[in-house]
């Protein structure tokens, strides 16, 4: 290190566990210089960064740039959990001994920033004050100019927000290192990168990677891995990758909110955002709380409250439009500071576009180049196809360019959270939406959460890959401590919020979609609105109650009641047939408790009763 001016910042001479972290890390990856940034640094690194060429203006107060080509997506396969304890062994969480993985991403990381600038990037995940602000402090360390420009969007970042530690101690220690992206083997037996999330000792080491997850460690490697560890090992709260969101009543004055889990490409980020259908506008408001992350935690009045640890959305440029999600598309306008990252991008007019943007590409190529920075003019006639955006290709913006934020995003209380909803992609079987009266049934309805097997995420045709809670990538720890962990804290709610499950994806014999989405949802959820409230019944099923076509508000939407029908129809047979599967699915996990397979056993007792009812009535087998 031949600067040590950093150790002259005042604020970080104030914690000496923060300075001596710094010190011991400097020493393994012995970068130039170290800098210590705040969000007040933006424009500074905003200009450092144009002029070196690793972003490139997309207007005004907008910024693009690539990635390496070969690192373009979080990487599940090279990401490990690792802690001194072998019963945190999980199916999913790639656990390993924490004394054999520090050391071996610690000897890839050494002299590896050598000639580049270690960035201290102190950081808060949640709002200030929360009750759980304890677990929300992180000190980032990274040699990428733009992972600091990332997290400035998607976190809290500066000393001043560490700076009334009670345990000045108690941070979480993250360490980045790139590497030499084009020699690390990536996606071959001989890779290089490792993710390593030691959560018993709160430590965060990523090694060979410049991108999203893998490189910015406040969101997903602290803000679930980390945090669902913490929330545990304290026994004070959950951590989850859900969406939350606000539905106001403008006539009543009504307020709920609603947090909900959907494995990757199940529309989370557009449900998120969402707005009212037209029709309905004047009545509601939806407001914005978080796309990704949700901490819940039980109040001293026994209510289940949440707050978005982050402070910006990551977001998948790939179709986003104004129909998809309009709130997104005014977020990234002029002067939001959005970062495109690996959209196309048009060297003379400085436009982005990405697939699904517009139905077509821009008809004129000229200044156009794809996500590889290849010109799309010069194309062959072999790659004349292939995507102008890689499909992973993201915006990054902070909340306060979202524009129906909700006014308490920000309040250290949190918000009462009124229903906890989960939602895959599903062909068939799954209905529009489907609450579940009972708690704990609800649980077991998230760990039993997944989507259709796609070319993607490989699987058998037909059967769901399992996605519990949509935690999968995230787990931290054995599945059955985590279920048996969720039920503790919903005993210790006062008055539980409603399960429930919800599906925009259902198809006709010709493939096509059966309900029209996006805006559309809403109506779903409004209706579980109001079954909370009493207003509707429902019809009770074996697998929960589903809405009477008469109670949805369809008010302003074509949709014929035969449609309608099998939009809500529950399919006893395909129901039973899904409950095999899924005995295979709990039956993975050490120490599944045994209140969610009784809630198992009850759905399976009912839908037999069902079937044998319906037999003798001489019916069809669907209700
Ligand atoms: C996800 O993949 O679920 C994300 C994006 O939220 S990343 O932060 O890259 O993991
Ligand atoms: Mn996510």
């Amino acid at each position: 290190m031949t600067d040590v001016n950093w150790a002259e910042d005042i604020e970080a001479k104030t914690n000496p566990h923060i300075r001596a972290f710094v010190e011991e890390w400097a020493a393994v990856t012995m970068p130039d210089r170290v800098e210590v940034v705040s969000a007040a640094d933006d424009a500074r690194l905003v200009q450092e960064s144009l002029a070196d060429g690793t972003l490139h203006p997309a207007g005004r107060g907008r910024y693009y740039s690539r990635s390496h080509v070969t690192d373009t997506a979080r990487s599940e396969e090279r990401t490990v959990v690792a802690t001194a304890d072998p019963s945190d062994r999980g199916v999913y969480n790639n656990w390993r001994p924490a004394v054999d993985v520090k050391q071996e991403v610690t000897e890839r990381m050494r002299g590896a920033s050598r000639g580049k600038t270690m960035y201290v990037i102190p950081y808060l995940m949640s709002p200030p004050g929360t009750p759980l602000e304890a677990y929300a402090a992180g000190v980032e360390l990274t040699d990428d100019r733009n992972v600091v420009l990332q997290m400035i969007r998607m976190a809290r970042v500066g000393m001043t927000y560490l700076s009334n530690l009670t345990d000045p101690s108690m941070f979480v220690r993250g360490v980045h290192v790139t590497g030499d992206l084009d020699s690390l083997g990536q996606g071959t037996p001989a890779d290089q990168r490792l993710f390593v999330t030691i959560a018993d000792e709160r430590m965060i080491l990523h090694f060979g990677s410049a991108y999203g997850g893998n490189a910015l460690l406040g969101k997903i490697a602290h803000g679930l891995r980390l945090a669902s560890y913490d929330g545990r090992r304290s026994g004070k709260f959950l951590a989850e990758q859900y969406l939350l969101l606000g539905i106001v009543d403008l006539e009543t004055g009504e307020r709920r909110h609603i947090c909900g889990g959907f494995p990757s490409a199940s529309g989370k980020t557009n449900l998120a955002m969402t707005l009212p259908p037209e029709v309905l506008s004047d009545r509601y408001r939806v407001e914005f709380y978080g796309d990704d992350i949700a901490w819940l935690w039980v109040d001293a009045s026994g209510q289940l409250r949440g707050t978005n640890p982050e402070n910006g959305v990551f977001g998948v440029a790939k179709d986003t439009n104004s129909k998809t999600n309009p709130t997104a598309m005014a977020a990234i306008g002029e002067g939001s500071g959005a970062i495109f990252t690996n959209t196309a991008y048009n060297e003379l007019t400085q436009e982005v576009w990405w697939e699904g943007l517009t139905p077509e590409p821009p008809v004129d190529s000229a200044g156009w180049l794809d996500w590889t920075g290849a010109p799309i003019s010069a194309r062959t006639e072999e790659h004349r196809d292939a995507p102008w955006a890689h499909p992973n290709s993201r915006f990054t913006i902070s909340l306060d360019q979202v524009p129906n934020i909700a006014a308490d995003v920000d309040a250290a209380e949190g918000v009462v959270i009124d229903a906890v909803i989960y939602g895959g992609r599903t062909r068939d079987r799954e209905p529009l939406v489907r609450a579940v009266n009972d708690a704990v049934a609800g649980v077991y309805d998230g760990l039993t959460l997944g989507a259709e097997a796609t070319f993607a995420a490989e699987g058998v045709d037909g059967q769901l890959r399992y996605d519990p809670m949509s935690m999968r990538p995230f787990m931290s720890y054995a599945e059955g401590d985590y279920a048996a962990h969720w039920l503790r804290m919903i005993h210790e709610v006062a008055e539980p919020p409603l399960f429930a499950h919800v599906n925009w994806f259902q198809r006709d014999a010709d493939g096509g979609y059966l309900w029209p989405g996006y805006r559309e949802n809403l109506r779903a959820l409004l209706w579980l609105c109001d079954y909370r409230e009493g207003r509707v019944s429902g019809l009770d099923t074996p697998v929960g109650v589903v809405p009477l076509d008469t109670e949805l508000d369809l008010v302003g939407l074509e949709i014929e009641a035969e449609r309608l029908d099998q939009l809500l129809d529950i399919d006893i047979v395909r129901w039973q047939e899904e409950l095999a599967h899924r005995v295979e699915h709990l039956e993975q996990f050490a120490r599944m408790p045994e209140a969610i397979w009784a809630a198992h056993g009850r759905m399976a007792r009912a839908l037999d009763r069902q079937l044998s009812v319906v037999d003798r009535a001489g019916d069809s087998d669907t209700v």
